[in-house]
């Protein structure tokens, strides 16, 4: 299987993340990549490969343009407002307030943030289109015949909606490759989020769609991040209604009772018939993840990547979290191996 993997994602390191009251070292770190980049080393599982470039024309396609004209620009207007530390939202639009666009870099980061622990610098929009590409380049190698491939993205991207940023997301790498196979080919994507949390921006971006399929195993949001959506019945809306599926799952979920989740969604992608699967890979399911609160071992990874692998489908796997930092590498590249033995 193909890995693609740019290096850009360097560029985006914030000095630290607001959690429990407190500045602490991110959770979402380069590291991470790191770690999942020599166990895919270890396990010759095929070649790691550069990222092309593919400008802005599919971000657009997916995000707004005053969404990314912001990203873009945001660090040159906090640093004219004065600022030199990182960029942190301090204030939102609230019930009853008006959605309007203020001038103030202030009110544009509360504008267009929908969490506070997702910090921005100098280098975030680079690191995130760098991601982005990668996620495109993994998408056109399935376009041209491969039966899967791996975006090894990071910043990772199911939180970021059309114009908002936050839970470490910028950019939704997901829904960008997925309308990538769209406009090339591709009549119907299913987009299977794995990830500890509910991927509220994958959603937003599809929900009254019939020709991308959104399903996600998460956290309930009674007791996790994003905590205001991801609930079961939220199916989709007009046009996708029925193209939406929420599995939202207590604290302790052991894999016992997630795995019954994952079938019933792959059930129900394989009726839905997709051109193309498109996984939104965290591996923050991890019984040792220190942010969530799934029970799954190492070797649940393998297991459920097979059971991905039985459906037979061309399968674009992307990175998104995971952060028990030193063993995301074995329970990321145990979902390929795992995907691989069945495909
Ligand atoms: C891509 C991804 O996995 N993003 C996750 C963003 C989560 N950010 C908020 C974390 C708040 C965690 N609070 C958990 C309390 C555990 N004691
Ligand atoms: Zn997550």
């Amino acid at each position: 299987m193909l890995t693609v993997y740019s290096e850009d994602h360097y560029l985006h390191q914030p000095e630290g993340e607001l959690y429990a009251g407190q500045l602490v070292p991110p959770f979402e770190c380069p590291k991470r990549v790191e770690f999942v980049l020599d166990r895919l080393r270890e396990t010759d599982l095929g070649r790691v490969v550069d990222p092309e470039a593919f400008g802005e024309a599919p971000l657009e396609r997916v995000h707004d343009r005053g969404y990314l004209d912001f990203l873009k620009s945001a660090w040159r207007q906090w640093t004219e407002a004065g600022y030199g530390h990182q960029i942190l939202p301090t204030v939102w639009p609230a019930r009853r307030q008006r959605l309007r666009i203020p001038e103030h870099i202030d009110g544009k980061v509360g504008y267009y943030a929908l969490a506070a622990e997702t910090s921005m610098v100098e280098g975030t929009w680079r690191a995130a289109l760098s991601s982005a590409e990668v996620a495109l380049t993994a998408a056109k190698s399935i376009r041209d015949g491969q039966g899967a491939a791996f975006g090894l993205c990071r910043p990772p991207g199911h939180h970021a909606a059309k114009d908002m940023y936050g839970g470490y997301c910028f950019l939704n790498n997901a829904a960008i490759a997925a309308q990538y196979f769209l406009d090339n080919g591709a009549d119907r994507v299913a987009i299977l989020d794995p990830d500890f949390h509910h991927g509220n921006g994958t959603q937003d971006i599809f929900y009254t769609r019939a020709d991308a399929f959104y399903l996600s195993l998460h956290g309930e949001p009674e007791n996790a991040f994003p905590h205001f959506v991801g609930y079961a019945d939220e199916i989709g809306e007009g046009d996708g209604e029925g193209f939406n599926a929420n599995y939202p799952m207590p604290p302790g979920t052991p894999f016992a009772v997630w795995r019954e989740a994952l079938a019933d969604a792959l059930e129900r992608i394989g009726r839905y018939g997709p051109d193309v699967l498109v996984i939104s890979l965290g591996v923050d399911t991890y019984e040792k993840d220190p942010i969530s609160f799934f029970k799954l071992t190492q070797g649940d990874f393998k297991t459920y990547g097979g059971m991905i692998g039985a459906l037979g489908l061309p399968t674009l796997f992307l990175m998104e979290g995971g952060y028990a930092v030193e063993d995301v590498g074995v329970n990321t590249v145990n979902v390929l191996l795992g995907f691989a033995d069945q495909g």
